[in-house]
């Protein structure tokens, strides 16, 4: 196929179903109404009075029209934070199944992108992974995900079954997805605890701007100290907001495990050797950042220990994305400057190739997901 794709791998919504659950709560996450107005309060320390939520969380018209507007042709949606976090194993397990469904149903009667054998959306599905929640009932809801084809893959959240992602009963549910081939989105919530942001009102810079990757940084890292690579060669982890702090502290972290009598002889290589056995997303708004990350991905190969796998350029494994519908504009424009900031980065980024830059818009999608 010669045409040239824009696809957008971080895309989010929340499910009319879900909606009404959150509207049905009184504490947070929730959505409340002030003075006629929808409110979602999603975000520890948010004003109890929220921000502003309508049809773009979860209308399709409004995710195709806003498709259209920036002249992006697939998108691949994720369920929006927290998402079933807050809710006890089994009505978690329910909203799971039910939501999935109303998710390929979305994803299904979605419009064909014309001249092409692809629809307009493929979706990212929930799991049922929230505290106090069995193993086997997370591996069976991903085992279920093979009936929706157009399922790709599973966002998941960093507090597993409460102990974190590299929590050892966890194991099968990674093995289930690996065998599977879904690609899972790993996408931060909780930041880091309110108290290191300070007393200043500053809104949510701090938590979104650094909470959130640095949420990602560490849960990625104590994946890399348990092995879950090592033992699973095959897992496609996609990292939000390209990885977090991830590349520009991979040499660090690799030193303190070498250096660590606890941990050094745990992952089987050094740790920088993982970068390039993960996706990013392109949601960096910069052009510089983007090829940082790419040269720190593409040297992998260099820390394989054996002398045998090559180094690559690293774009091979970032895709475009937005957070749509977060980070609207202020002022109501037509253009979203959250858009626009990520297509220029990965214009300008520093040394790229057409081709590079064309894969990170939208070939590299269709490999990864299996368009
Ligand atoms: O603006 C925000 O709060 C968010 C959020 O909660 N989740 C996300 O993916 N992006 C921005």
């Amino acid at each position: 196929m010669s045409r040239k794709l824009l696809v957008d791998i971080h895309t989010h919504l929340y499910l009319p179903r879900y909606a009404q659950l959150l509207r049905a709560r009184s504490q947070i996450p929730r959505i409340t109404t002030l003075n006629g107005e929808e409110r979602l309060v999603i975000l520890a320390g948010e004003a109890s009075t929220g921000r502003p939520v309508g049809p773009s969380y979860w209308d399709r018209n409004e995710k195709l029209r806003f498709m259209d507007t920036h002249g992006i042709d697939v998108s691949i949606v994720s369920p929006a934070n927290p998402w079933l976090d807050f809710l006890p194993p089994a009505p978690a397990a329910q909203a799971c199944e039910e939501l999935n469904s109303d998710l390929e149903e979305y994803c299904a009667t979605s419009p064909q992108l014309e001249g092409t054998r692809f629809k307009r959306l493929y979706g990212m599905a929930y799991l049922p992974v929230v505290p106090g929640a069995e193993v086997d009932a997370v591996c069976r809801s991903v085992e279920s995900l093979g009936k929706l084809p157009h399922i790709k893959g599973v966002i998941l959240g960093t507090q597993g079954l409460g102990q974190g992602l590299d929590d050892p009963v966890l194991l099968p549910m990674w093995e289930t997805l690996a065998r599977a081939g879904l690609v899972v989105f790993l996408h931060p919530h909780y930041g880091m605890p309110p108290s290191v942001w300070g007393a200043q009102e500053n809104g949510h810079v701090l938590p979104l701007a650094l909470g959130f990757p640095f949420e990602t940084t560490t849960a990625v890292a104590r994946l890399i100290l348990t092995g879950l690579l090592d033992k699973l060669p095959t897992l496609k982890l996609l990292l939000a907001h390209s990885g977090g702090a991830l590349p520009v502290l991979s040499s660090r972290l690799a030193s303190c495990i070498a250096h660590d009598p606890v941990a050094s002889s745990r992952p089987q290589h050094d740790a920088r050797y993982y970068l390039g056995r993960m996706w990013y997303d392109a949601v960096a708004y910069g052009p510089e950042e983007l090829a940082f990350v790419a040269s720190t991905v593409g040297r992998a190969g260099r820390y394989a220990g054996n002398g045998k796998e090559p180094e690559t350029r690293g774009t091979e494994r970032l895709l475009w994305g937005t957070d749509h519908p977060f980070f609207p504009p202020l002022k109501g424009e037509a253009m979203w400057m959250s858009v626009t900031e990520n297509l220029d980065a990965v214009k300008n980024a520093p040394g790229w190739s057409e081709v590079e830059k064309e894969g990170v818009r939208g070939g590299n999608a269709v490999d990864l997901f299996g368009l």
